[in-house]
């Protein structure tokens, strides 16, 4: 089957052609391809082009795709059944790994980082008896109700539904606040001071961009809600895992952390956990209900406790790491020389580049950069055979399967790519 063949069957079968929207390539214009194989750095589209990727799909593919040790561990898996609805011994397998990186004492799988959030603003209501949430302009954690919520009209005010089907009586649950904003959290303890059962926070936003947290918030974070009774909910999704072996260390003094994509291998799993006394809330220990079919399934867990031990030296962190940071600064180069308004933002091996002349310090900012200038970017790298994940505000991932040569491909791409976004400037 070809990109178009794959396409037209998608559109008949799929809401909007895809499984998750923004496959679509809807922000960027263009047609989405449809990937048939994974090796490494790269990816192969049903027409046989290949692409270096910065997708990664969204951030599982640290050691970029179809690495050994994984498929291994799931093929040898896959040979003993697939799924038991027992306890299994690669779930302790996994879980031993997670609880020693992370310093978590108590751990639940789930099947993916909705989930995962899900069940720790279930938790954090029960534990303090609280229903108002706190989470932040651009972060996203998720699709579950509860968080599909836009800021109200004012600062310290409940949030609106952002998604049809939300009722606004669980969105009025939800506060939206400006992201690296401490003042703002402050103020809205201060005027509500023992209402609020959560604050969730990706530990470095990514959902915008890659925005990452200022000191003064990061402080704030760890001292306000404490200070009010109120738990400190660390979404590590992609973080976990990403920037360092375990947990990023932002965020240190969050009760609760949820963890996905890496410690999957790939697979689909999200997970949640934190100190005993909150976790042992959950069922069967506790009145919080929560269940999966596949939760801890074996394939998963095998995939992940793979990739957990190929990342446990550090090396491919350290390797990934040195060719984000070759591929920022080449970036940023390229930028200068075209004069063009756009930033580079790096962390660890996650980036961004915004087509606006500074940095983002959050969402209204991040708002300001020119996505057609950014589509044009986009589909001008797709066609010089670079991936970019199809969004303004998503992160580029690279992986320690990325060689030198590609990321000197990508940003001599960029270089043309860039000088056609003149037209949309
Ligand atoms: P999933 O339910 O998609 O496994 O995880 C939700 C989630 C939770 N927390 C953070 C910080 C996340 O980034 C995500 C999901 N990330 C998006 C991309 N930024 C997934 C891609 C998609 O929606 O297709």
């Amino acid at each position: 089957m070809s990109n178009e063949s794959i396409r037209a069957a998608a559109a008949d079968l799929f809401p909007g052609g895809v499984n998750s929207p923004v496959r679509s390539f809807r922000s960027v214009g263009g047609n989405p391809v449809a990937i048939a194989r994974g090796e490494g750095p790269y990816t192969f589209d049903a027409d046989g082009a290949r692409y270096i990727d910065y997708i990664a799909a969204f951030g599982p593919l640290i050691l970029g795709h179809a690495h050994p040790a994984i498929v291994a561990a799931i093929q040898q898996a896959a040979t003993t059944g697939t799924a038991f609805g027992a306890l299994t011994p690669g779930e302790v397998e996994l879980g031993r790994r997670v609880v020693e990186a992370t310093g978590m004492e108590r751990v639940r799988f789930v099947n993916s980082g909705t989930e995962a959030t899900m069940t720790a603003i279930r938790l954090a209501r029960a534990a303090t008896g609280r229903d108002i949430i706190v989470k932040f302009d651009g972060c996203y954690h998720g699709h579950a109700d509860g968080l599909l919520v836009k800021a109200g009209s004012g600062v310290a005010t409940l949030g609106l539904s952002d998604s049809a089907g939300v009722p606004e009586a669980i969105a009025g649950l939800t506060a939206v606040l400006p992201y690296n904003d401490p003042v703002a959290l402050e103020a809205w303890f201060a005027a509500h001071p023992s209402d609020t059962a959560a604050v969730i926070v990706e530990s470095v936003a990514a959902n915008m961009g890659l925005v990452p947290p200022t000191p003064a918030f990061l402080e704030a974070l760890q001292r306000v809600p404490k200070a009010h009774g109120a738990l400190l909910v660390a979404d590590e999704v992609i973080t976990g895992f990403r920037i360092r072996y375990g947990l990023s260390n932002l965020l240190p003094g969050a009760d609760l952390a949820c963890l996905g994509k890496i410690i999957g291998g790939g697979l689909p799993v999200g997970a949640l956990g934190g100190r005993a006394e909150i976790m042992s809330l959950l069922a069967p220990s506790g009145p919080v209900y929560q269940a999966g079919t596949l939760s801890g399934n074996p394939l998963v867990m095998a995939a992940g406790v793979a990739m957990l031990d190929a990342l446990a030296d550090g090396e491919a962190h350290r390797r990934a790491e040195a060719l984000a940071r070759r591929l920022a600064d080449g970036l940023a180069a390229a930028i200068a020389l075209a004069e063009i308004p756009a930033s580079v933002v790096r962390l660890g091996s996650m980036l961004t580049v915004f087509f606006r002349a500074s940095a983002p310090a959050d969402y209204a900012e991040a708002r300001e950069s020119n996505t057609a200038a950014f589509g044009a970017f986009h589909r001008s790298m797709l066609e010089q055979g670079i991936m970019l994940p199809p969004s303004q505000f998503e992160t580029w991932f690279v992986s320690s399967s990325h060689g030198e040569a590609d990321i000197d491909a990508t940003i001599a791409a960029a270089r043309i790519a860039l000088a056609g976004t003149r037209g949309v400037l």
